[in-house]
């Protein structure tokens, strides 16, 4: 098959980045920097997640972070981690983390030229950490206007079409890192034994549509009537649409939504009562996974509008998000919608 050749012929990241690169003379291999600053990052954090059980880093730092989370020992480690590399690579000039409320610039005084902003989310699901069930890395990068030369906020607060690339990495069974620049979607996988990330799965196109759903299903009775009517159907017996659907819920987004990319389905965290305004974070969850979706051919929706074209108003502003196949992210909006 396509991937065992790929893997025959071992691209590894850093090569793909940089046949990439090729394909723009005038490029200043900036942008390429900070994709390995990232991947190097992801190893760093790899690794650290693959001995968490032998070394004490299970457990809370005793800090709240802004969402009024306890905060994890290996989220804290993950966030420094990136802002490290980072830091260290040059290439970018502002990030947005999960795990801290004012974004971070990265040239205070003036001095650097990097232009990229990074927004993300450094271990997401680490509430499953503990019991060993895969978390992921989320991130998003968007350019630095050209008409600004001091990263502030304001300058990151772009709709997701802005986006020029965006990735996750799941710690997984193996350790897997996706991204998009907006010409179609790879996916690279980590060989261990020689540290590089290796192209696994190059082209990812999502199913049409799909038999999996993936919702937490307790929060059923606060769900607004029109979902609770498409789970209500998803449930109903029909062998030709597939139905009843199964259910997959890991709780961990990167990978429901990994799982779902690869085999067809649709990942929702819609408004509950608990978080009226869904639980997601626009800009380093929602957008940078609707960029991929929508380069593997999915759809990602707030339930009326497409999740990449809503204007940001805050760093950690949340959203209802319906991502995943093309059918079934249509098919919620319509029940959402009573048509
Ligand atoms: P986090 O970023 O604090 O880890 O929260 C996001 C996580 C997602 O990974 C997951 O899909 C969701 O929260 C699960 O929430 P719930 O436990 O309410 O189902
Ligand atoms: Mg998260």
């Amino acid at each position: 098959t396509r991937s065992r050749r790929a893997v025959d012929a071992f691209m590894t990241l850093e090569q793909f980045i940089i046949d990439q690169q090729g394909r723009f003379p005038h490029s200043s291999g900036a942008f390429s920097r900070l994709l390995r600053d990232i991947s190097v990052a992801a190893k760093i954090v790899n690794r650290d997640i693959r001995r968490a059980g032998l070394v004490d880093i299970f457990g809370t730092t005793g800090q709240v972070n802004v969402h009024g989370e306890v905060q994890q020992k290996l989220d804290a480690m993950a966030h420094e981690e990136f802002v490290r590399a980072l830091r260290r690579g040059g290439e970018c000039c502002l990030i947005g983390s999960e795990e801290h409320a004012e974004a971070i610039p990265l040239r205070p005084n003036g001095e650097g030229d990097g232009r990229y902003i990074v927004l993300l989310d450094p271990l997401d699901g680490s509430s499953n950490v503990d019991v060993n069930v895969s978390v992921g890395t989320i991130f998003s990068i968007y350019r630095l206007p050209d008409d600004c030369d001091t990263p502030t906020l304001e300058a990151a607060l772009q709709p997701g079409t802005q986006q020029v690339a965006a990735g996750y990495v799941v710690y997984g069974s193996s350790t897997m890192l996706v991204y998009t620049t907006g010409d179609g979607v790879n996916g690279f996988t980590l060989d261990p034994s020689i540290g590089e990330f290796i192209l696994s799965h190059p082209n990812i196109c999502i199913p049409k549509t799909g038999t999996i759903y993936s919702i937490n299903e307790g929060n059923f009775n606060s769900f607004e009537e029109g979902l609770r009517r498409f789970i209500r159907w998803a449930q109903e017996e029909d062998p030709e649409t597939g139905r009843p659907f199964l259910t997959r819920y890991i709780g961990s987004f990167v990978s429901d939504f990994h799982r779902n990319l690869l085999k067809g389905g649709i990942y929702m965290y819609p408004a509950t009562k608990k978080n009226p305004e869904g639980k997601l974070r626009l800009m380093y969850e929602a957008n940078p996974m609707a960029f991929i979706v929508e380069q593997a051919g999915g759809r990602a929706s707030d339930g009326h509008r497409r999740i990449l074209e809503i204007v940001p108003q805050k760093l950690h502003q949340r959203t209802p998000l319906f991502i995943g196949s093309e059918a079934l992210v249509s098919m919620v909006e319509a029940f959402l919608q009573g048509r």
